[in-house]
């Protein structure tokens, strides 16, 4: 690494002698390996630009320009080569480096993000800013082909191709999304790059072009000239940019640094919207033991030589294993459950539907708003769309939600992985936010299982349910058990709750996987002298009103705990109803409160905020002391 030891900033970057830039990025490229196989962490992605990395922060003059990376897993590099290789090995650590880019992390990250899609339309509100100011710089927006099935990158796109602003648009075509991209943008950049056809008229354009400059003159050569821009507008992917405003370069060898450079350095010297269209591969140089190109993309702790996985998943499946079965067996029963992904498969387990029912799974690309109202569509004709979407990555789709599915009363199921704490993704992919965005939905269901057989019950009800749409919410976890065959579970009873433990006085009311601590906590509390009942409040909404007005009449205190965020969550949905028929019961709301949650593993954060069973148990004790206190 004797290179990369000199570099501490940008400045050393430009500094450098030129052929000494291929070897930094080949001793960048080994340090993420290196790092990322103890780490574990979005590895592909920055891999595929390590070149690009350098030759930008070569060209441009960071962060006196303005370089914004889309969602920032690509980052790693940028990190090592702006001033954090040091603390790169703490990277998604508790207290350590961010798994993506932020502002408050470094001067060069212009733009935090995690989300995909935001990057041309955060640039082109910096390149405002700086018109507005007058002051002078580059802005570059490094953007991936998966952004591309983004709506809100095409926003960007619109807005500052016909702007007249300086901004640069970095594509990076790598082919892939999380999965091989879809739809028709990747099919055009993919088979214009690909194409022998498209390959072999330039090659023949050009020449002629050598021909005629040796031998007639100067109007031919014009001729040929033009010709050979038409044969490139004719078959090059710049056609779709230029017609939307932007100058168009590339597409180029995005591993050779001096390709890079060369262009960078000229097109910052041009105006108006440019982009540079450059060629990846993701992942590239990682030992990759599996064939499955997606599992470059974030991977577990690995072996930094041969590529494979430290520690074999063993033990309980996870929550999306279980539901990934659970449609895929369900969908023998149900001939018009559909299942919807919005870019991601393997992370929802619908891949696991797509193998067995390949013409009843859609990928629609990195576009959530798009993939709700394709449901409700489809549910307007009778289909039984099953929309599998991150809890975070779901707030895009909230006009969706209510706008389509919930005012038409549609039956679109939608399955919220990664709901509550996300551990080591961290700030940005919290899915802390569904309960509250949920219940106030018009029409919607709003439930959560406590395991996976009930998670299986749940779907049987949803099925069963035409009334409006219907959500289900489940962590980035381990499931508790090992769950039963789908053929062995009823649906669960719509708008019951479960009776776990029976007492007195206070009663826990767990919402889906924290009916485990409150179980906990209630037999804890035993020994204090403490009989306090626990309730799977499984339906959130509606409420099971019968066993909510028997609690009313023994209890005096109803604890909620949910793993999401407290303001408008549950315990306030509750609060608010008890209110009406029994004002003197007290609800008390335990939860995520109201702020942002640093990455750290995930039994860390829901410790951190009390949401376990020493923390339930050790509330209730204060309560009751007070209770005490005040009577
Ligand atoms: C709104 C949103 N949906 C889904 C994701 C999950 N996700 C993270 S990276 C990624 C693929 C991005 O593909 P691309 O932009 O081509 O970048 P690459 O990984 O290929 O470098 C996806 C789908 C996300 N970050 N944001």
């Amino acid at each position: 690494m004797a290179v990369l030891e000199t570099i501490k900033g940008p400045g050393d970057i430009r500094r450098l002698p030129k052929d000494q830039l291929a070897t930094l990025a080949d001793e960048v490229r080994q340090r993420l390996i290196d790092v990322v196989s103890s780490t574990g962490g979005h590895i592909g992605a920055g891999l595929g630009v390590v070149e690009l990395t350098v030759a930008l922060l070569r060209a441009f003059e960071s962060p006196r320009d303005k370089i914004l990376w889309d969602v920032g897993h690509q980052g790693y590099p940028w990190k090592v080569l702006t001033g954090r290789n040091d603390r790169f090995p703490t990277l998604r650590q508790a207290g350590g480096l961010n798994g993506f880019l932020r502002r408050s992390e470094s001067e060069h990250d212009i733009f935090g993000a995690g989300h995909a899609g935001t990057a041309v339309s955060a640039a082109l509100g910096v390149a405002t800013a700086r018109d507005l100011k007058k002051q002078d710089y580059s802005v570059v927006a490094v953007l991936g082909d998966g952004a591309l099935t983004c709506g809100m990158s095409y926003e960007g796109l619109n807005n500052a191709g016909h702007s007249d602003r300086d901004i640069i648009i970095v594509l990076n075509d790598n082919g892939m999304s999380i999965a091989p991209n879809v739809g028709a943008i990747n099919k055009y950049l993919g088979s214009v790059i690909a194409s022998p056809f498209t390959n072999r008229v330039r090659e023949k354009v050009k020449g002629v072009i050598e021909l005629s400059s040796k031998y007639l003159g100067h109007g031919v050569v014009e001729f040929s000239r033009k010709l050979e821009e038409s044969a490139k507008n004719l078959w090059s992917p710049g056609m779709l940019f230029e017609e939307l405003g932007f100058r168009y370069f590339g597409p180029i060898d995005g591993h050779d640094v001096d390709a890079m450079v060369q262009t960078f350095e000229m097109v910052k010297t041009l105006k108006g919207p440019r982009l540079v269209h450059v060629i990846t591969q993701k992942g590239k140089g990682f030992p990759m033991p599996e064939p499955d190109l997606e599992k470059y993309h974030a991977r577990q702790p690995y072996d930094p030589v041969t590529g494979k996985l430290k520690s074999a998943t063993s033990g309980l499946p996870a929550w999306t294993k279980v539901f990934g079965d659970a449609i895929t067996q369900l969908a023998d029963e149900y001939p018009d459950l559909v299942a919807i992904t919005a870019a991601m498969p393997s992370g929802t387990g619908t891949n696991i539907f797509q193998k067995k029912w390949p013409e009843r799974f859609f990928d629609v690309g990195i576009a959530e708003g798009h993939a709700v109202t394709f449901a409700a569509g489809l549910a307007t004709q009778g289909i039984r769309p099953i929309c599998a979407i991150y809890s975070t990555f779901l707030q895009r789709g909230y006009d969706s939600i209510i706008h389509d599915c919930a005012i038409q009363g549609l039956p679109v199921v939608f399955c919220m992985d990664r709901a509550g704490f996300v551990g080591d993704d961290g700030q940005t992919h919290m899915g802390l936010y569904d309960i509250p965005y949920m219940l106030a939905v018009p029409n919607m269901t709003v439930t959560a299982p406590r395991d996976g057989a009930e998670l299986i019950g749940l779907l049987r009800c949803a099925m069963g349910h035409t009334g409006g749409p219907f959500s289900l919410r489940y962590p980035r976890d381990k499931a508790p058990a090992e769950p039963p065959v789908a053929a062995e579970v009823p649906p669960v009873k719509y708008g019951t709750w479960e009776m776990l433990r029976s007492g007195r006085q206070c009663a826990i009311l767990g919402v889906g996987v924290m009916c485990g601590p409150a179980v906990a906590a209630a037999d804890a509390l035993k020994s204090d002298g403490l009989d306090v009942s626990v309730v799977n409040a499984r339906f959130l909404k509606p409420v099971d009103r019968a066993m909510l007005e028997a609690l009313v009449q023994n209890h005096t205190l109803l604890v909620t705990v949910e793993d999401g965020c407290v303001v408008n969550g549950f315990g306030a949905y509750l609060a608010e109803l008890v209110q009406t028929i029994a004002p003197d019961v007290r609800v008390i709301a335990l939860g995520a409160p109201d702020k942002t949650y640093e990455h750290a593993p995930r039994p860390q954060q829901l410790a951190d905020v009390g949401l376990t069973a020493e923390g339930i148990a050790a509330r209730i004790r204060a309560l009751h002391a007070e209770e005490a206190a005040v009577s």
